[in-house]
């Protein structure tokens, strides 16, 4: 079933120039990019965003570095779209995530693991929502679509 994700490249990311590394990942998958927009986010913005953490002993270091520069946000549509982003994302921490993964291939970083990715449909809903108007979000036919099914 066609979902959309919500996929956040963070400022190592985009600090080691691999906003585009990203992009061709899920473009070359199948997926669909539906919104897309960059910024440097505010304090209140990462703090709403990261809200699930408020209480761990990283969370100010996590803020701290979500908005130290420039962030690339977008929202991906596709077969699967949630799990199969997280899936290329890699885990977590970037020294256990599989080599092939983004994660894998380009870091060694817990906090700086280059890339967000929502962990659900619901939380996907939530992010999407809290980046992008409803008007900032495309619907538009793929020429291969019937490939992808
Ligand atoms: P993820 O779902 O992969 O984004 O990971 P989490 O929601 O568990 O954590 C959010 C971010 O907090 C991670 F991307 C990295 C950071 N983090 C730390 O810096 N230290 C920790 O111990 C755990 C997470």
């Amino acid at each position: 079933m066609s979902e959309r994700t919500f996929v956040m490249v963070k400022p190592d990311g985009v600090g080691r120039r691999l906003i585009g590394e990203c992009i061709r990942r899920f473009e070359r998958r199948g997926l669909k990019l539906v919104g897309m927009k960059m910024q440097i986010i505010s304090q209140k913005l990462a703090e709403s965003h990261y809200e699930e953490h408020r209480a761990r002993p990283f969370f100010p270091h996590l803020v701290q570095f979500i908005t130290s520069g420039p962030t690339v946000q977008m929202v991906w549509e596709g077969k699967d779209a949630v799990a199969q982003v997280r899936k290329m994302n890699g885990a977590t921490n970037s020294l256990e995530a599989a080599v092939g993964t983004i994660r894998g291939d380009f870091g060694l970083s817990l906090q700086n693991n280059m890339i967000h990715a929502s962990d659900s449909i619901e939380t996907a809903k939530r992010e999407i929502a809290l980046y992008f108007d409803q008007n900032e979000l495309l619907e538009y036919a793929m020429p291969d679509a019937h490939w992808l099914s």
